[in-house]
């Protein structure tokens, strides 16, 4: 406890640090009762305290999932930046012109441009693409041809303690999406507790995050009549059109993933109608001098800019760079290169950048196309831009050599400055940061288990078994994650110095949100060596949901994953029904479901076919 409390109060109370503050001691006695050189001290703990709150805002970004995932988590107003909406009243109004000019001001800052210009380049990026859609096919999609998907209904398991593993998994699935309908139908998300809707400030005013994200795990579960419910509202709900900021990322990875799976599976032309729709809404992002995106954009208005803390108005490494197999198949399904393009142009900014001991910064300017802040993660801020890395080689039919060299390159660079053994033999993959080692591995980081491994085959110069090895250390290392808690789920992050290995030591990173990082690594360990284990790994985290997440009305995450009985933080994340149930089913299924051979997953579990023949899909 501090020695004395700040209270926000009316100006001129007689504060040391200017209006409205109000310094009291231990027994509420005014601050001018001190002596100077109490006076002086106490100060000095005051600014040490401030220094500290701002240190660990603005210099400890973990992700940006973790800072709009729980900084954010209470429902929050979207940021709303249009101009025109006519119903709206006076005090609105002002408030969108206000946050309008802001967001005009940022991107002018980034770009140094006037933003006369900018808004000159949105405006005619839009008549441009009109104009494309004109000329092609007066103004509609070009019609394609649809080719039966493979391995879209799986069997049932023969082994019977396997299937009945695999229904109670289903029951899970049906019990999310039942609450999720019941209480928050048509919203993003479910609050679980209070029973009702959770708005997260990521998708703006987009609505429905759980009916999209759920879409190709309700179809392939064989949930036929959820899957009718979701396609309907789909159909006749869901809107783009809509007057407020949107995460680039979020949006691109559970909105455009969730609909092209859903059409990839099934054919229905509605899901590439709205995919196209939504994808050319999110083209202006692109609208910087380095062509390198914004993570923010207004929809509406075609306004973007960074987030306020990420490095000097920098775009981040894990954002721009899990865009490019979702754009791949957006001009797939359009038949519009442009966004193929648009995702081509950030390979070719990144490979004209020196990259430090061939590492990859978080953070990228996107007006100067220099690096920001020297921090390299593989878990938040860099992590999907590695898996996108492969998975465009993957999806290429192995003829993207750019990407693959990408790839190996990276690993290489990452097994050399990051890849860690601890005292007791735990390999672990830590951080750097301005040149140090931070000995921290997050959760979001498990899932490059489950890379390594989809990886190994192709892996040059005969390093197949040692890429499966270091696979098979990082589950194992994300397993121990887990085992050593109370509540065997594991926790945002754990570290492995001050004597600990594999132990979450601070308190703000206990928390589990229902991730499913480490189960993707247990499916694709099972998928590549059918070692028991990781089923018996994956069975023990659906117990440890079933104990301590699922509540009256859905899943929850839980505050303390080292707590008996744990606090809920009352969200249950679209990425739960989207992958962490997907995954789960997955592995308690026989391999033709979803083959690895004709299919890849997005960085939200929606399936993604493998290219052929430029152009031409396998299936
Ligand atoms: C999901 O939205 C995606 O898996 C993303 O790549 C990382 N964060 C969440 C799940 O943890």
């Amino acid at each position: 406890m501090l020695p004395f409390s700040v209270s926000q109060v009316g100006s001129g109370g007689g504060g040391v640090s200017g209006p409205g503050l109000l310094l009291l001691g231990p027994a509420g006695r005014k601050l001018s009762g001190f002596r100077l050189t109490e006076k002086f001290l106490l100060l000095l703990v005051f600014s040490g305290f401030i220094t500290l709150c701002f240190g660990a805002i603005f210099f400890l970004p973990d992700s940006p999932k973790l800072l709009s995932g729980v900084f954010f988590q209470q429902p929050l107003r979207p940021v709303s930046v249009g101009l025109e909406d006519g119903a709206e009243d006076g005090g609105r109004l002002a408030r969108i012109r206000e946050e309008h000019e802001r967001a005009l001001r940022e991107a002018k800052d980034t770009l140094n441009r006037h933003p006369d210009d900018i808004q000159g380049d949105i405006l005619r990026d839009k008549e441009l693409l009109r104009e494309h859609r004109r000329t092609v096919s007066g103004g509609n999609l070009p019609p394609r041809e649809f080719a039966a998907p493979v391995g879209v209904v799986g069997k049932e398991p023969e082994d019977p303690d396997v299937k009945e593993k695999r229904d109670k998994i289903k029951e899970m699935m049906k019990f999310s999406w039942d609450n999720y309908k019941r209480y928050a139908w048509g919203l993003n998300e479910l609050k679980p507790v209070q029973k009702q809707g959770h708005s997260s400030n990521l998708f703006g005013n987009i609505q429905g995050a759980t009916i999209v994200d759920s879409l190709d795990t309700l179809y392939i579960m064989g949930m036929m009549d959820e899957f009718k419910d979701a396609k309907e509202w789909v159909e006749k709900n869901l809107e783009f059109n809509v007057n407020a900021e949107v995460s680039i990322f979020e949006v691109n990875i559970r909105f455009v993933g969730g609909l092209l799976s859903a059409y990839y599976l099934t054919g229905e032309e509605i899901f590439r109608r709205k995919v196209v729709e939504l994808g050319e809404k999110l083209l202006p992002a692109f609208n910087t001098p380095t062509g390198i995106p914004w993570a923010l954009l207004n929809i509406k208005s075609g306004i973007g800019r960074n987030w306020p803390w990420a490095s000097g108005g920098s775009s981040i490494l894990a954002e721009f760079g899990t865009l490019h197999l979702e754009f791949t198949h957006l001009t797939e399904v359009s038949g519009n290169p442009i966004f193929a393009e648009k995702v081509m142009n950030i390979r070719k900014v990144l490979n004209r950048l020196d990259k430090p001991q061939g590492l990859y910064p978080n953070y990228l300017n996107p007006s100067s196309g220099q690096w920001g802040q020297n921090h390299v993660s593989v878990g938040g801020l860099g992590d999907s831009f590695y898996e996108y890395l492969l998975k465009a080689w993957l999806m290429s039919s192995k003829t993207d050599e750019e990407a693959k060299k990408m790839y190996y390159d990276a690993v290489q660079a990452i097994e050399t400055h990051l890849i860690r053994k601890s005292s007791s033999g735990l390999t672990y993959i830590a951080e750097w940061k301005g040149g140090l080692l931070e000995h921290k591995m997050g959760h979001l980081t498990c899932f490059a288990g489950g890379m390594f491994a989809l990886g190994a085959d192709s892996a040059p110069e005969d390093k197949t078994g040692h890429h499966m090895e270091l696979a098979a250390e990082i589950a194992r290392t994300c397993h121990e994650s887990y085992d050593r808690t109370t509540t065997k789920l594991g926790p945002e992050a754990f570290r492995f110095d001050g004597g600990v290995e594999a132990i979450a030591t601070r308190q703000n990173e206990k928390y589990y949100i229902l991730r499913p990082e480490v189960i993707e690594t247990y499916l694709y360990m099972w998928r590549f060596t059918h070692d028991p284990k990781y089923r018996q790994w994956g069975w023990e985290a659906v117990q440890a949901l079933e104990k301590n997440c699922r509540v009256e009305a859905g899943y929850s995450g839980v505050r303390d994953v080292y707590a008996a009985n744990p606090s809920h933080d009352d969200v249950q994340q679209s990425f739960f029904l989207a992958e962490t149930l997907k995954y789960l089913y997955l592995l308690f299924s026989d391999d033709d479901l979803l083959p690895l051979e004709h299919w890849i997953f997005n960085t939200e579990a929606h399936p993604l076919p493998i290219i052929i023949d430029k152009g031409k899909r396998t299936i």
